[in-house]
């Protein structure tokens, strides 16, 4: 007997994070996008995975990928709206044909899509994977103050990591491995979802100028936290950026972060 989808808990968890992130402000209309990689097993307690509704072909390739399991967010449904309609606004996948098709077990409801971010979520999950065998989240959204950053600040990544580091002590702690930066590119195409994947293989947060953020993680609650992190920064910086700066975090004092917390900075980032 298959157990009520609705109740599995990495459905629960994933619309409390879409709620969570729309209160923040992080995913207007339908703005923003989480892909979760999923097991068979805990699937397997919901639905039959040897049995599918359609096939949605995805317009790219990641062998990597093939064969894995994925809940995702519907493209045009509002992180708003998910709490109600949890089967029309995700889905649950399986990439097939070295993940040129998708097998869709659950949802889309409506007859509707993946996000139109699928490229890039998907081939930042194969880079990830790479780098961190238990990364399973890819989280996008709009978050207001990061954004706005991308307007004033230079885009030079290692600028604009120090710049974060510097706003607050644990945002080192929490992304050591800096924030990586992409000039504006057309979305939702397969150019940005190379683009995107490649910044990944070096660090779980990648910006996307004058649009937004995409992060990583081992579950919906780190990607949803890096993020915060890197964003709360930026709402700093916003507030200090056109007063006279008496203090900052220096260099020395980041250096004692790593001894104290055992963790790196990005190579070259700090002198
Ligand atoms: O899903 O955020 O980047 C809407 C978007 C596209
Ligand atoms: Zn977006």
């Amino acid at each position: 007997m298959l157990k009520e989808i609705l109740n599995a808990p990495f459905l629960i968890e994933m619309i409390r994070t879409e709620m969570n992130m729309y209160a923040h402000g992080w995913d207007e209309r339908n703005g923003g996008n989480i892909s979760l990689l999923l097991n068979e097993e805990e699937i397997s307690e919901y639905c039959n995975v040897d049995k599918f509704l359609r096939v949605i072909p995805t317009g790219f390739k990641a062998p990597e990928l093939e064969g894995k399991y994925f809940l995702v967010t519907g493209t045009g449904k509002y992180f708003k709206n998910v709490q109600y309609f949890p089967e029309r606004d995700l889905g649950i996948v399986k990439l097939i044909d070295e993940g040129e098709n998708a097998e869709l077990l659950w949802g889309f409801s409506d007859g509707g899509t993946f996000t139109s971010e699928f490229p890039a979520h998907m081939m930042s999950h194969a880079e990830r994977l790479k780098v961190n065998p238990s990364n399973r989240v890819i989280m996008h959204c709009h978050p207001t103050n990061l954004l706005a950053m991308t307007y004033v600040h230079s885009l030079d990544e290692k600028k604009f990591t120090r710049t974060l580091w510097q706003m607050c002590t644990e945002c080192f702690i929490v992304f050591p491995d800096g924030v990586n930066v992409l000039p504006w590119l057309l979305c939702g195409t397969n150019e940005i979802g190379i683009a995107t994947a490649e910044k990944m293989r070096t660090s779980r947060l990648v910006v996307w100028a004058q649009h937004g953020l995409y992060g990583a993680g081992a579950d919906l609650d780190e990607a949803f936290g890096l993020i915060e992190t890197a964003e709360k920064a930026a709402e700093i910086y916003l507030k200090i950026a056109h007063l006279p700066i008496l203090n900052t975090i220096t260099d020395e004092q980041m250096h004692l972060l790593e001894k104290r917390f055992n963790i790196k900075a990005r190579e070259g980032y700090l002198n």
